[in-house]
């Protein structure tokens, strides 16, 4: 009787449905997706097996074999091989299997019977199976492998009873695989070499050991054991290469055999492969002109409608945000308590959050192409562009992720297997606009491209941000491939799986993550650079003449309302030009209070000592301490800018207020207002090639293990934003 929990491990090879069936298991939601290498990390869940036991369940990166090869592999090789400390090796591996893909997924599996553990197999995608006309005799199967085997679906959560039942049955006898029979020579070169190694080196070790060549059992037994081992090994694999079985051949030629015999007698397949959606979907997909086309035409698509499906919303999350600001001016009296909430969080958070809509929905894009399976294709795709860089298409399934956002982008990189290569990608991952750069892309383009512009030219400029970056990023690859990260281009091997219709929860549930996540960001970090920044833009509130900003500001803003209260007095078209005139003089003197103000802030002070600096890109000290404090994360220049533009209550009825307030104060007379277009993209340019988020270098850190690499990256970007914005505003200043 089973009493303590037991720990049962998913392991099969990359796209097995390893993540589907532990997300339908445990409760949890762990990302899934239809490419190789979605999941780069150990995921621990829960759950009650009938009876009640407790089971520890442990999701993996996918791996082909345990000869692990990249960064993502060795988590799962690790974990089964009882190398990571701090978790124990699991009690029951449950392999997971391709049903439409026995014969290579089983070659694992076969490795997996060698671990000493109690297996069971679980074939998943019986769905695909039966639609393809394969027939499996699961009992066959089992007698086969000499373990039980159980067919499931884990997307529908098909036969999960069953497969926990067996877990529990072969947790209980404890009965350990044998798996395929090695040559005789080859076992007795294994017993001489564990005779030599002693006993505290585990059997499936050793044999993993004469097995790999040069890897990693290799490199941490010898590191461990002394170079004497090295000779010992090299020694037995001479002799066993002399009597006929080379390594590593001897092993894919044993487990070969083994899978096609087990597969040959419990699986029928059609005589002929039938030509399938995807064969003829792949035809135009994956061809060098349509299937490029077809990319472009799909991003182009993306950003269009990015920018058109969001507008209604986004006016709806503006509209209250207006409301609350009119509802905090009308309750409270003027004071910094005041201030910091209409101005530091209504104004500055308010002006963020309402971007919510686009990035919920270029989530939801993004979302739809991993699930359907067009990732693995778009890399393909790719791979010759890449190639050419010194990358393979590998690289590109990394920097297409970093649309959404960086930190996953750069974690998928494990897949990646050489260290330079690697590297490489994870450098220019952060080139390439994520969803944190959008709000400032919409905000400026639909405040100086928009009107009077035709109506496919705004998703084209945004589209265009989006090139800068897959276009900047195979170029830094290929400088970096060229100088400091020099090595051979690596060739491209990649899996390219079915086409399958998006399930439309998972679609729903990635949105709903994202929206959240950045509901969340904007409460936390943002909220919390918002409220510094209120405070350096408030403090001082006494003007140099001992008069205090508040008092002004508010007889300003009452005089001007008394104005305007003057003008509403006469019916549209009959106001006295001199009351007219009045009220715009009382308009522009509370903006000069205003203005003043903040120009005599510490901010502001700040501002104007860093001007000379911004100046060549076009900005002015505003736009410009908005970029400086947006080094934490990006969101926040508009935030910023919401408050120094004063982004009120009085939005006009089609667009945003802050929108508004950006093309109110780029007024005619100052840089920008002469030059609005110039300076807008010269904003964006900086901001699509500037590395201004914390959590990427945290990220770039942890997964290069120092500070010296984010902080390369972290100084390339900022030249390359410079020199980029610089150069577009100076352009951008000439054809104007
Ligand atoms: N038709 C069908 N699709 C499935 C089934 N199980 C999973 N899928 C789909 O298969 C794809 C891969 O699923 P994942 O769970 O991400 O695979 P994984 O093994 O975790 O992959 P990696 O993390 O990359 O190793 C997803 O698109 C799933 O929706 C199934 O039983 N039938
Ligand atoms: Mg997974």
């Amino acid at each position: 009787m089973l009493t303590k929990t037991l720990t049962v491990a998913l392991v099969g090879n990359p796209n097995a449905g390893k993540t589907t069936l532990f997300n339908a298991l445990s409760g949890l939601r762990q990302r899934v997706g239809n490419y190789p290498g979605v999941t780069v990390e150990l995921k621990k869940g829960r759950y009650s097996a009938p009876g009640g036991l407790p089971v520890s369940l442990i999701d993996l990166p996918g791996t082909y074999s345990l000869a692990a090869r990249s960064p993502d592999e060795m988590v799962a090789v690790d974990l089964l091989l009882g190398r990571r400390p701090e978790e124990p090796r699991p009690d029951v591996v449950v392999s997971v299997v391709d049903a439409t893909n026995l014969d290579r997924h089983l070659y694992l599996t076969s490795q997996l019977l060698g671990l000493g553990e109690p297996v069971v197999v679980a074939v998943n995608m019986t769905d695909a199976a039966a639609a393809q006309g394969i027939r499996i005799d699961y009992d066959k199967l089992g007698q086969q492998l000499g373990v039980p085997v159980v067919p499931i679906q884990a997307n529908k959560g098909v036969g999960l009873d069953a497969l926990t039942a067996a877990v529990l049955t072969t947790a209980e006898s404890g009965t350990i695989p044998r798996g395929p029979t090695f040559p005789p020579a080859f076992d007795a070169e294994a017993d001489a070499l564990q005779a030599e190694i002693g006993p505290d080196v585990p059997a499936f070790l050793t044999r993993r050991l004469i097995l790999d060549i040069g890897g990693y059992v290799e490199q941490w037994l010898v590191a461990d054991r002394g170079p004497a081992l090295r000779d010992h090994l090299a020694a037995a694999r001479q002799r066993l290469a002399a009597a006929g079985h080379p390594v590593p051949a001897v092993e894919a030629r044993t487990r070969y055999g083994w899978v096609k015999a087990a597969v040959g007698a419990a699986v029928a397949k059609p005589a002929e492969r039938p030509v399938t959606w995807t064969d003829r979907l792949d035809k135009v997909l994956t061809h060098r002109v349509w299937g490029t086309l077809v990319f472009l035409a799909l991003m182009f698509l993306v950003f269009q409608s990015i920018f058109f499906w969001a507008k209604p919303l986004m006016e709806a999350i503006d509209g209250v945000r207006e409301l609350s600001a009119k509802a905090v001016a009308g309750w409270m009296a003027p004071g910094p308590l005041r201030g910091l909430l209409s101005d530091g969080i209504i104004k500055g958070v308010g002006s963020v959050l309402v971007f919510l809509p686009q990035i919920v929905i270029l989530f939801g894009f993004i979302a739809v192409l991993e699930d359907c399976g067009y990732m693995a294709r778009a890399a393909f795709l790719m791979d010759r562009l890449m190639s050419r860089c010194g990358l393979s298409g590998k690289s590109f399934i990394p920097m297409l992720s970093s649309v959404a956002c960086a930190v996953p982008g750069i974690m998928a990189a494990r897949v990646i297997e050489n260290r330079r290569d690697r590297l490489a990608t994870v450098l220019v991952s952060p080139l390439m606009s994520c969803s944190a750069r959008l709000p400032v892309y919409v905000l400026l383009i639909a405040a100086f491209l928009t009107d009077g512009y035709p109506g496919w030219l705004p998703g084209l400029v945004l589209f265009g941000m989006y090139l800068l970056g897959f276009t900047l990023a195979p170029i830094v690859a290929l400088l970096l491939k060229r100088t400091l990260l020099k090595g051979e281009t690596p060739v491209f091997v990649m899996e390219l799986p079915a086409y399958r219709w998006p399930a439309l929860g998972n679609i729903l549930r990635r949105m709903a993550d994202a929206g959240w996540a950045f509901v969340r960001r904007a409460g936390t970090v943002i909220l919390a650079a918002m409220i510094l920044i209120w405070a350096l833009l408030y403090f001082p509130s006494t003007a140099p003449d001992g008069t205090s900003y508040e008092d002004r500001v508010a007889a300003a803003e009452a005089a001007k309302e008394e104005a305007e209260a003057k003008v509403k007095e006469y019916p549209e078209g009959q106001v006295p030009e001199e009351v007219e005139k009045a009220a715009a003089d009382a308009t522009t003197a509370a903006n000069a209070v205003n203005g003043e103000w903040k120009r005599n802030s510490l901010m502001g002070r700040a501002g104007r000592w860093l001007e000379p600096a911004f100046e060549p890109l076009g900005w002015d000290w505003r736009i410009g301490m908005a970029a400086v404090a947006s080094f934490p994360a990006r969101e926040v220049i508009v935030g910023m800018l919401g408050m120094v533009y004063d982004a009120g209550d009085e939005g006009g009825d089609d667009t945003s207020a802050l929108q508004d307030a950006v093309r109110r104060e780029w007024a005619p007379g100052t840089v920008q207002g002469r030059y609005p277009v110039a300076v807008a993209l010269s904003v964006m340019v900086f901001i699509a090639l500037c590395l201004q988020c914390a959590s990427t270098l945290a990220v770039i850190r942890r997964e290069t293990g120092g500070w010296a690499w984010p902080a390369f990256t972290f100084a390339y970007m900022t030249a390359l934003a410079y020199l980029g914005a610089l150069l577009t505003f100076q352009v951008g200043k000439l054809l104007s």
